[in-house]
């Protein structure tokens, strides 16, 4: 049986499901969850969305976005479906998949991260990196399914390849993606929506969080690299949230003849998280990631150490 069949066979079969996307959900996430909690339900099947980290403020616009919870009880899931996580600890519930794992819980592994553990503890791994985003692969899962695709359901799907191709601007933007984009638009997906409540939409406190970043700006001629850091202190002294970070290292990336895009930032937990981006068909910056013990894609990629940011003599360095 190939992963699709086992996958129907599972959704057939079983009546309740958990479906969980990774901590600091992003549009794919979301999307994600949002798209299969819907199949589910037209199936007559019951689902619970979990974010560990909520929804960001950019995506309440979704249909059913209120629904989504941050946490769960075990209960009494008959599957589990894992979706856009890259690894197992991403998930945020490492130690409860662990649980159903061991009381033979079908897991399925929805994703198109390469770096993907989730594999060994997955009874199906439904996984293409080749795809642009999660919503992507959901997308043709659904075709298969033969369910019909409501314009909330492709606002859904839409959301996540907008902003996992960052608005169809990323070389991950394939013709495949054009196309399930135009049929999803045929489904009465609101693009409009998603672009001006994703991509133009700003707050005052983002934007002076922003221009302080701006102002901090690096290039490194040796290593085509350009960055920047944020303190605790200045999200806090802007009145902004980590969140409102989210987006900014895209604009970095915008440099011509930038290879490698990189912003650090403090996170209230006393920690270093790093947000890289690149344009270059040369650089991969998931292993880049890696080596700093993150994760991610070729283009757009991220890690977090233990540590706090400081200036001395005018240079940023991780302590
Ligand atoms: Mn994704």
């Amino acid at each position: 049986m190939n992963a699709f069949q086992k996958f129907k066979t599972i959704i057939e079969e079983r009546n309740s499901f958990l479906i969980v996307c990774h901590e600091r959900a992003d549009g794919d996430s979301i999307g994600s969850l949002l798209a299969l909690g819907e199949v589910l339900d037209s199936l007559g099947k019951q689902a619970v969305l979990v974010s560990s980290s909520g929804v960001p403020p950019v995506f309440r616009f979704l249909k059913g976005s209120d629904k989504i919870k941050q946490d769960f009880l075990l209960g009494d899931f008959e599957a589990v479906i894992l979706v856009d996580n890259g690894d197992f600890h991403r998930t945020g519930f490492a130690d409860r998949l662990a649980v159903f794992h061991k009381k033979r819980i079908p897991l399925i592994n929805i994703d198109h991260h390469p770096k993907n553990d989730l594999w060994r503890i997955s009874t199906v791994n439904y996984v293409d990196t080749n795809v642009s985003s999660t919503c992507e692969l959901i997308y043709s899962i659904i075709t298969q399914l033969g369910v019909e695709i409501t314009p909330t359901l492709a606002t859904s799907l839409l959301t996540g390849i907008y902003t996992d191709t960052a608005g169809f601007q990323h070389t991950n933007t394939s013709s495949s993606v054009l196309e399930v984009s135009s049929a999803l638009l045929r489904r009465g997906a609101k693009l409009k929506q998603i672009s001006a409540n994703v991509s133009n939409s700003r707050s005052v406190t983002m934007l002076k969080l922003w221009g302080i970043a701006l102002s901090r700006l690096s290039f490194n001629h040796d290593l085509g690299m350009a960055y920047s850091v944020l303190t605790k202190d200045d999200i806090e002294s802007v009145g902004a949230s980590e969140d409102e970070v989210s987006g900014l290292v895209n604009l970095i990336n915008a440099i011509p003849n930038s290879r490698i895009a990189l912003l650090l930032y403090e996170t209230k937990d006393g920690r270093i998280k790093g947000s890289l981006r690149t344009e270059s068909d040369n650089v991969d910056l998931s292993r880049l990631a890696n080596y700093f013990g993150g994760g991610g894609h070729r283009r757009a990629s991220g890690f977090s150490l233990s540590g706090r940011l400081r200036q001395d003599a005018g240079i940023w360095r991780a302590v």
